[in-house]
């Protein structure tokens, strides 16, 4: 075994044993893509699927950490040990908000039972998703009863994100436009329970409404239907045609729910604790989860080939040969689909043509 096989064994070896020096050392490797990390991470695969995972979703500052701050707590509270991910793909590694979260957090430090990691963007979004699906696999198999993945919803890498996660809270504020910020990065669509934050400001009574009547386009007007694929409903909104990821997906056995918050005070979290709980009972009676973890696994696998045939079919290619390519398409001698055809035969063949 090499040097780098048996580092990467004892680091998965303490974690299993509830070391965090070795679990914040093996995320570091897992964010700096530390080819050990992979190894480590393989060792720890049979001992996840345990943890339920929460991802907290929604616009910069409408109170998500202060939400997950509340939500750790009270699951403490009960004897649940907590993994918190928060990520946050605008700061830079010490940017101001990922410090401002681990000062309002800081209550919560020395607490073996709880274990914070704060994630920036190192390169693309796509990376950042992957790394954050295995840290948070990670804390899955360290053995932490929910792990919490707090995430900006504001593009696709954010919604990937959430995905992964068993329940999904979309938070909402108050006149922050959420709602053409939700149709638009899709994210009705994975919402299992809806939390309007900040209740205590004006505004927060038409946020609820106007999520209502997202819900119920979602269900075609009329609560019952769930196929989507006809404009909706009548009258005025007849002429409304939502996009795809307007629609929410069959939630068969599941309302989701709308809770009024305020975080700051703690007020209604016992709601969104209640609801998580719910949540979890739906998912297991309902056979739920394994159909979300089948799911999962795909998109994954799918996403993970896709990156290696990729860096594969690159590897074996001359740089100037894709730049060829690129100047004949650029020149309109060949259309973007023939220059494709080329480079995948001239991959795949270990370039000999071009
Ligand atoms: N008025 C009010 N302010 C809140 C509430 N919850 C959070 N905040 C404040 O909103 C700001 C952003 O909160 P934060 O949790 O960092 O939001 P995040 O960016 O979504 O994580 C902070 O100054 C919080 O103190 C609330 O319920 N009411
Ligand atoms: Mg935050």
């Amino acid at each position: 075994m090499s040097k780098e096989a048996t580092g990467a064994k004892r680091l998965a070896e303490g974690i299993l044993q509830g070391g965090r020096r070795e679990l914040a050392k093996l995320i570091t490797r897992v964010e700096n893509a530390n080819p050990a990390a992979r190894l480590a991470l393989a060792e720890l695969y049979p001992h996840t699927g345990r943890a339920h995972i929460v991802g907290v979703t929604g616009s910069p500052g409408c109170g998500k950490s202060t939400l997950v701050n509340e939500i750790v707590k009270q699951l403490r509270a009960a004897g649940e040990t907590v993994g918190v991910v928060a990520v946050d793909p605008t700061s830079p590694f010490s940017g101001g908000a990922l410090l401002g979260d681990r000062i309002r957090m800081r209550d919560l430090a020395g607490d073996a039972g709880v274990f914070i990691r704060s994630m920036a963007s190192r390169g693309s979004l796509g990376g950042l998703a992957r790394a954050t699906a295995d840290v948070v696999r990670l804390l899955d198999a360290a053995g932490f009863d929910f792990v919490l993945v707090e995430t900006v919803g504001a593009g696709q890498a954010e919604v990937d994100i959430a995905k992964a996660a068993h329940t999904t809270i979309v938070v909402q504020a108050p006149g922050m436009g959420d709602d053409i910020q939700a149709i638009k990065a899709g994210i009705l669509e994975i919402a299992d329970i809806f939390v309007v934050n900040k209740a205590d400001r004006p505004g927060a009574e038409n946020t609820r409404k106007a999520l209502e009547m997202m819900q119920r386009l979602g269900d075609g007007g009329n609560g019952q239907e769930r196929h989507h694929s006809r404009p909706l409903g009548s009258g005025h909104e007849a002429a409304v045609e939502l996009p795809p990821s307007a629609m929410r997906p069959p939630r068969p056995g599941w309302e989701v729910p709308i809770l009024l918050t305020v975080g700051i005070e703690g007020v209604g979290t016992v709601e969104v604790i209640d609801a998580i709980r719910a949540h979890v009972a739906h998912l297991h009676d309902s056979g739920e989860l394994q159909v979300r973890e089948a799911a999962r696994v795909e998109a994954e696998l799918a996403m993970m080939l896709r990156e290696a045939l990729l860096a594969d079919l690159l590897n074996k290619m001359p740089a100037e040969q894709i730049d060829v390519m690129l100047a004949r398409v650029v020149a309109r001698e060949i259309d973007p689909y023939t220059a494709v055809d080329h480079l995948v035969k001239a991959g795949v063949n270990g370039n000999e043509s071009g």
